[in-house]
């Protein structure tokens, strides 16, 4: 059959910005804490309100939807050659502890958007379109980033670790999940999509970063995504009395966490490149009395960079500093655990042309750069060519309530979008 020219009836490509900017505030009240700060965790009575929230406005907008064990939605259009691999496009609706109401918000209320806009065209889909809500992006609830993406790419090691992991209330997965309506999370590997599964995934998402606002650019075309790790470490020592234990006694682990915390700060900056990164963001101290010597301590630290070999050349460093600190102090070095150390992803060259080619044609400036942030992608690019819009948001916020994108750069995202899956869809 000839297949009918999309462009022309794409040249009206209106985004209902109204709708969506009350859907974004409608989802951030599905909280945890006190507006203007968001906080959604896995498998949390918000989360499943939020989950419900977005299968309802997948139904409005026509698309059949379905669950996988671990509660990744899919919402689909289908196309009329339905039988070839569709083009999907999303993100995670998950928020870490006060942060804000963008980071994955956008990439999914924003995918469901540029499918009412291609409807509203007139466009007709050759490849089915599918909208993909990921199950919990952020590592919050398990200490496990991109857990749904992770295991849609197979990770047998995740599916392994998720029977025997509990939160920090002692909840295992399994019943977590259960609680939330995901019966049968035994066998994940149900869960993992085969390579081939999608001809092509692309997802919108706020850059998390200042440089398009500075540059007054609307759209960040995405060329690769930094590579994360994570480690969880924890010192045990005798603790005792504050007034009573005189210091040549001590084997203090506050003081031992404290000496690894700034280890990591002057390992990342000794690395060279200004792309090496490194946070302590959690140090807890047991029992956490202001007159107890801290008996232990547990750290978490996130490392990433764009160059695995430098990233692993530091974690590297993190873990002789841990041991030397452990030796010197007369601490234990009860856990040193590497929980993630994940190489880093290339954006498809094809993906990357049809989303230049689309700002071009709605006349919006763009720039290729990396991806500081991970992101579901990170994870999708292991099973299907992977592309990143970026929108720009204020002063480069994220993972805070001051988290804000203007309506109108999220309306550029959602067209762009749009375009992009159009043209996607009919190769
Ligand atoms: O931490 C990250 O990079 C992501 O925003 N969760
Ligand atoms: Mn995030
Ligand atoms: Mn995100
Ligand atoms: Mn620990």
């Amino acid at each position: 059959i000839h297949e009918p020219d999309f462009q022309d009836s794409l040249s009206s490509l209106s985004v209902e910005t109204e709708s969506l900017q009350r859907q974004i505030d409608e989802l951030a009240t599905l909280s945890d804490t006190p507006a203007p700060s968001v906080t959604r965790v896995l498998y949390t009575e918000k989360d499943v309100l939020a989950r419900r929230y977005i299968k309802n406005l997948m139904s409005l907008s026509g698309l059949s939807v379905k669950e996988d064990a671990v509660g990744n939605i899919f919402g689909r259009w289908d196309g009329y050659e339905s039988e070839l691999a569709p083009v999907s496009s999303g993100s995670h609706i998950d928020a870490i502890p006060y942060s804000g109401k963008y980071d994955g918000v956008v990439g999914v209320l924003g995918a469901i958007e540029a499918i009412n806009v291609l409807k509203r065209s007139g466009f007709k889909p050759k490849r089915s379109l599918e909208v993909i809500m990921f199950t919990s992006e952020e590592p919050t609830r398990f200490g496990i980033s991109c857990l749904g993406s992770r295991l849609l790419a197979g990770s047998e090691e995740l599916a392994q670790l998720l029977k025997k992991t509990v939160d920090g209330q002692n909840i295992s997965f399994s019943n977590a999940a259960r609680l939330a309506g995901y019966e049968d999370n035994e066998a994940l590997s149900s869960v993992f999509l085969k390579k081939g599964s999608y001809s092509a995934f692309i997802e919108l998402h706020i850059e998390q970063g200042p440089i398009l606002e500075e540059e007054a650019t609307s759209i960040g075309v995405v060329t690769a995504i930094a590579a994360p790790a994570s480690i969880k470490v924890d010192f045990e020592g005798n603790g005792g009395h504050a007034g009573a234990a005189l210091m040549p006694t001590r084997n203090d682990a506050g003081l031992a966490a404290a000496e690894l915390a700034l280890a990591v700060e002057k390992h990342v900056l000794d690395s060279g490149s200004i792309d090496t990164v490194g946070t302590v963001g959690i140090l807890e101290l047991h029992p956490g009395a202001i007159n107890s010597i801290p008996s232990k301590s547990h750290l978490e630290i996130d490392t990433r960079d764009i160059d695995e070999k430098r990233r692993n050349e530091v974690i590297e460093k993190i873990k002789e500093s841990a041991l030397s600190i452990s030796k010197k102090r007369g601490v234990k070095l009860s856990e040193f655990k590497i929980v993630n150390q994940d190489p880093p992803a290339l954006s498809d060259d094809e993906i990357i042309k049809a989303t230049e080619s689309s700002c071009k044609e709605l006349n919006l400036s763009y720039k290729k750069m990396i991806s500081r942030a991970y992101h579901d992608s990170l994870f999708m690019a292991r099973i299907s060519p992977m592309g990143m819009i970026f929108i720009p948001c204020y002063k480069g916020y994220s993972h805070k309530p001051e988290e804000f994108s203007a309506i109108e750069d999220i309306g550029n995202g959602v067209r762009v979008l749009a375009l992009t899956l159009a043209k996607l869809s009919m190769s």
